[in-house]
């Protein structure tokens, strides 16, 4: 398994995620103001040229969510999303969505200041994002109380971006809370010692 990275990115996701399933894989780091994501090679993994990106054997996944999701299906891997029947499942496919259906357009609202109606905005506005996740994190300590899954790779992530490296939320011991709970892992902490080594 080949990770395609580089640091201070949204690649922290997938690196955060691989070390939370302890599957081998290789991390090959993308100079991406080069024009690495740029070549024939790259966009045969990734047509959109952006990283993360991953390839297996002969599969090739891009788009944060669909690499977490993937990652789950990963012999040895399945404790990282709720069993076939089980009834969180939904709810646990429901926030691995979240990140890219609700909380990219959120944050992009934030930062270019557009308005929409929320009526036919898909994400609402970013008020109803943040209160939503906000109030599904109240019972804690994970989106799926006590099973942590790949959703909480994914929201903990965005959640740390959104609260401490962007500073675009309001304080909330809540969202502080969850973070420091992301953090703590061992994985986090992990892929934290290669994002920092860079
Ligand atoms: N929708 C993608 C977004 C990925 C993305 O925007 N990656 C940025 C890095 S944070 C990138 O590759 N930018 C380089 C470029 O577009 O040239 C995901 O969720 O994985």
């Amino acid at each position: 398994m080949k990770l395609y990275w580089a640091p201070h990115t949204r690649a922290f996701t997938a690196l955060w995620m691989l070390e939370e399933t302890g599957l081998p894989y290789e991390l090959v780091k993308i100079d991406w103001k080069a024009g690495a994501l740029k070549t024939e090679a790259f966009r045969r993994v990734n047509p959109m040229m952006k990283i993360p990106a991953i390839e297996d054997g002969e599969a090739k996944v891009a788009e944060t969510g669909a690499i977490c999701a993937y990652l789950c299906e990963r012999p040895g891997a399945a404790e990282l999303a709720p069993p076939l029947g089980d009834p969180s499942r939904g709810r646990f496919w429901q926030w691995l969505f979240f990140g890219g259906n609700c909380i990219e357009p959120a944050v992009a609202q934030i930062f270019a200041k557009f308005e929409l109606p929320s009526v036919s905005a898909a994400w609402g506005d970013s008020d109803r994002v943040f209160a939503t996740l906000e109030a599904a994190l109240v019972p804690g300590p994970w989106l799926l109380d006590d099973r942590f899954c790949a959703a909480d790779v994914v929201i903990g992530n965005y959640l740390s971006l959104c609260v401490e490296t962007f500073k675009i939320l309001p304080p909330r011991p809540v969202f502080a809370a969850y973070i420091e709970r992301c953090k703590a892992r061992p994985a986090y902490q992990r892929a934290l010692a290669i994002e920092e080594g860079g």
